[in-house]
């Protein structure tokens, strides 16, 4: 059956409902590119702020039980991927991240028909940057073009397109960009080129700092780390609601904003 959203028109808005998982109690065994020392406790601080700020935007927030056996889990992101009447379950680039998404189901099931993907693809949500019904899906170390493929066959269903583009540096596709409001990208000029996004029409701004380039553009508020002062004060000159939050223990584990919550849009419109 094709999708009724086909012809309807969207339009960006807050979540209606934000998922989000609580950090590991193992999360200094979090996969990351850099080895460096983790405060398990600072990091669960962090994320309660985060969480916290995602209440007074969001209409909803479901918090699901931290998860002893994946360090990983709290960057919940990775595990799905909302389209509109479907929403695809996840097989992790990373084989210690599969399994993660089991438990993330019975809270997507409310809201979505579900896809699972299965071996031999592999997709991490942080690939896929959605502007509309057009949804840009990175291939990079995490996500192959089974993945792709399997992800784009669901999104035709489903009355949405999708656009590879190739990653060759950085963890995923929204570690340098993500949107910042129906027609604008934020990207990390060191790491992507616009060029793919202004090919479909879409604005391009760059940040002054490669951790400025993950942001979460919800409604009316713009959320940017605290560990991008410089992205906040630019995005405040150009006129953007900016709020921000200090994850600078969760950046550790190779995570941004967008990683830690999954966002599910109400019907007629979509959140990044
Ligand atoms: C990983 O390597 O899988 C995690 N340590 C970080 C995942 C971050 N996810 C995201 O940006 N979407």
């Amino acid at each position: 059956m094709e999708s009724e959203y086909l012809s309807m028109p969207l339009t960006l808005a807050a979540p209606r409902l934000c998922i989000v998982r609580g950090v590991s109690t193992n999360f200094e065994r979090c996969l990351r590119d850099v080895p460096c020392a983790i405060d398990v406790e600072r990091a669960r601080v962090q994320h309660r702020g985060y969480v916290e700020l995602l209440r007074e935007i969001a209409d909803e927030v479901v918090e699901l039980a931290p998860h002893a056996d994946y360090p990983d889990s709290c960057y919940v992101e990775d595990v799905a991927v909302g389209i509109n009447r479907y929403c695809v379950v996840t097989r992790p680039g990373a084989p210690s991240r599969r399994g993660e998404g089991a438990s993330v189901e019975s809270a997507l099931a409310c809201h979505y028909e579900l896809a699972r993907m299965s071996s031999p693809a592999t997709l991490d949500g942080g690939d896929v940057m959605r502007a509309g019904q057009r949804f840009f899906v990175g291939r990079s170390a995490r996500t192959n073009g089974a993945g792709i493929a399997f992800l784009a066959e669901v999104a035709r269903r489903d009355g949405a397109e999708v656009i590879p583009v190739a990653v060759s540096r950085g963890l995923h596709l929204k570690s340098a960009a993500t949107m910042l409001g129906e027609r604008t990208v934020i990207i990390d000029p060191e790491v992507i080129e616009g060029a793919i996004f202004e090919a479909h029409g879409l604005r391009c701004v760059e940040a002054p700092e490669s951790l400025g380039a993950n942001v979460l553009a919800l409604g009316a508020e713009t959320i940017v780390s605290e560990s991008a002062p410089e992205t906040a004060a630019l995005l405040r000159e150009q006129g953007y609601s900016v709020r921000t939050v200090a994850v600078g223990e969760l950046h550790k584990g190779d995570g941004a904003l967008s990683c830690l919550s999954l966002r599910v849009s109400g019907r007629g419109l979509w959140s990044v």
